[in-house]
């Protein structure tokens, strides 16, 4: 097949590649019309809704968005590691204790890769899970409510980026670490003491089966190398984990240099199932490490941080037979398993073939000990390549980096550097069509490609650069996915569609499993919340010091109480605002003037507390920032703040 490149930059290959710094593609003149049926095909006719979700991250923004597809709708933007001022989360005095960690609030992050929750290999549409890849967290959104419900930080880790993978019934999150680093108990060493003293750790998280929440169970000491993406095995191969490995020369300077020298790097594979056994056997150590565990009390509606003070490890190469490497060329980023579990399927970013390994050939190997000497002191096995290999796709383009499956035999994997999309066949490794993408295609997502049975039907594209795709705004410009239909054998570009942040990574699941969930409101009855005032009659104004507290209740269309004096400067006042309502899309807002806290956004049934200190001797007004009925601009108050 010949092969034909949009990126006309890096058509010379590889070694412009690495000379060009890998910095992707260039847009060309080349321009994709749309098939003539495409705006059918997205097309959702006013009230009709969408037939999946998608959930994106929103990369630097900290947060993940809902869309809708096939009309690429953004329904909603789920805050989770960012302060939102929209809804008040990380504001109210209820989230602020979500993003605490050890290092104390952190209201940022960069999150990378959503995952869903898993049943038997399949999108249950109860969780959705993110990682935080800078202070290293990981986060569960329920998705009855769409709230960020618990965030767990993790320590020994630099860069959780290698994060958060789903084993087949959601037993286990896990994470790895993007950045070796000494374990935090040891951390004060040279950097050059890097070989000795960085270590990786890779992060199992225990799920609880009814409530989704976490707890860290233990974490796997393993070489100071990089670790890249995951995904856990299936089926046949249920028990392991997969890992990307690069930086296996362990460089800590000029990393795109040093960290490339060797031919191959590895896939790392890690039997939980072993680890975990030896775990309950007492083999684990405890290990200071302090690391916060943030979790939403749905009785209370607020949410409780703890330090945590230690963590189990596990040293695998003191246990043989947990950890085994398979070379795989060269700085691998994406491993990815086929729905039968059988293939692993990893790809070298700057390797110029994509191998597919062999899960039972890989146990063959293991078992007859085909070991090879990479020359590397870590006492980890390297299985040999020819071994393991079940056959490489020859020729798939440049700077392969992830690779999703249909159902029905194809693979899809995303070019990064000649930004396009290689449809391949699974069984023969053969090339069947490719499609580019606009521009510099990063992850892409097949709904449901990561389970035992995708759903299939379109690919979505996630790509780093825009530039002439959209009207523009300025030197930043909007981030963007494209949405490709996979249904014949061509692959067909439908739609463009703006994103907030940068898209890493989607997951798309079948709307009814989310919607059959979902809460539409919170019942008064069971609001648990300390402040709470359950009806305008409890509405009240209490002082205990310079502390007062507001009992606020809202309700279509007066917030009460709606005048309040007495205050005074020096004061801390906490306005805990409940919504009386009982219905579905009525929420009330709150804001007072000159606040630095936000605003409130409170679901029926629910309430929440803004935090406020006031500035100066003034009247202030505060008012309903919801248009909630025709007499929303009435819902308003004063609060007078007098001297000391
Ligand atoms: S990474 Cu592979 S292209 Cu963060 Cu998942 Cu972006
Ligand atoms: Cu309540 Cu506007």
């Amino acid at each position: 097949m010949k092969m034909k490149f949009n990126c006309l930059w890096v058509a010379a290959g590889i070694t412009v590649v690495t000379a060009m710094g890998f910095s992707g593609c260039k847009p060309g003149k080349v321009s994709q019309e749309a098939d003539g049926d495409a705006a059918e095909k997205v097309y959702v006719a006013p009230g009709k809704y969408d037939e999946l979700y998608m959930f994106a991250s929103g990369g630097f923004s900290g947060q993940i968005a809902a869309y809708g597809l096939p009309s690429g709708r953004l329904l909603k933007v789920i805050p989770v590691f960012s302060q939102n001022p929209e809804n008040g989360y990380g504001y109210s005095e209820e989230t602020k204790p979500m993003l605490n960690t050890s290092h104390g609030f952190v209201p940022w992050d960069d999150t990378h890769h959503p995952q869903l929750s898993k049943t038997n290999g399949q999108d249950d549409g109860r969780w959705l899970f993110i990682n935080g890849n800078n202070t290293p967290r990981i986060a569960r959104i329920n998705l009855a409510t769409f709230k960020t419900e618990e965030i767990i930080e993790l320590p020994n880790v630099g860069g959780n980026h290698a994060s958060p993978f789903c084993t087949e019934n959601t037993e286990y999150i896990v994470g790895n670490t993007r950045f070796s680093v000494p374990l935090d108990a040891n951390s004060d060493v040279s950097i050059d003491s890097y070989k000795q003293n960085f270590k990786g750790a890779a992060s199992f998280i225990k799920v609880d089966k009814d409530k989704g929440t976490m707890n860290l169970a233990f974490q796997l000491v393993i070489p100071g190398f990089n670790y890249d993406l995951a995904r856990a095995g299936k089926g046949v191969s249920k028990d392991w984990i997969f890992f990307s490995t690069y930086n296996t020369e362990q460089a800590n300077t000029m990393l795109e240099v040093n960290a490339s020298q060797r031919d191959k790097d590895f896939v790392m594979a890690v039997n939980w199932r072993k680890a975990e056994q030896l775990i309950a056997q007492g083999k684990g150590k405890k290990v200071p490490a302090r690391y916060a565990h943030n979790v939403w009390n749905e009785e209370t509606h607020s949410a409780t941080s703890t330090i945590k003070k230690d963590v189990l490890m596990l040293d695998v190469k003191d246990y043989p037979g947990i950890v085994y490497y398979i070379p795989c060329p060269k700085s691998p980023h994406g491993a990815d398993v086929d729905p039968s579990g059988e293939y692993i399927v990893a790809s070298g970013k700057l390797a110029a073939v994509i191998p597919v390994f062999s899960f039972k050939k890989m146990l063959k190997a293991i078992e007859s000990k085909q070991f090879e000497d990479q020359g590397l002191e870590t006492g980890i096995p390297v299985l040999k390549y020819a071994a393991v290999l079940e056959g490489e796709v020859e020729k798939p383009g440049l700077g392969p980096l992830h690779t999703e499956f249909d159902s029905e035999g194809y693979a899809y994997t995303s070019m990064f550097v000649s930004s396009e999309i290689v449809k391949w066949k699974l069984s023969t490794r053969e090339i069947i069509d490719r499609i580019p993408t606009y521009y510099s295609i990063g992850h892409l997502s097949v709904p449901g490609g990561d389970n035992k049975k995708p759903y299939g039907k379109y690919v979505v594209a996630l790509n780093k650069i825009t530039k002439d795709r959209y009207l523009s705004t300025g030197p930043e410009l909007t981030q963007s996915a494209q949405l490709i239909d996979i249904t014949g054998n061509k692959m067909k570009l439908l739609l463009d569609f703006p994103t907030i942040g940068e898209p890493h990574y989607a997951q798309s699941i079948p709307a009814a499993l989310v919607t059959k969930n979902q809460v539409k409101f919170f019942k008064l009855e069971d609001n648990h919340h300390p402040y709470v005032a359950k009806s305008e009659k409890d509405a009240r104004v209490v002082r205990k010091g310079n502390r007062v507290d507001v009992y606020m209740t809202a309700i279509r269309s007066h917030l009460a109480p709606d005048n309040i004096e007495g205050i005074k400067l020096g004061d801390e006042v906490y306005f805990h605002l409940t919504n009386l309502e009982q219905d579905w899309d009525v929420p009330h807002g709150f804001a007072v003037k000159g606040a630095n806290t936000a605003e409130l956004l409170v679901m029926p049934g629910e309430t929440a507390t803004l935090k406020w200190v006031p500035d100066r001797v003034a009247m202030f007004p505060f008012y309903c920032t919801d248009f909630c009925s025709a007499l929303h601009q009435e819902m308003s108050g004063y609060i007078r703040v007098s001297p000391k």
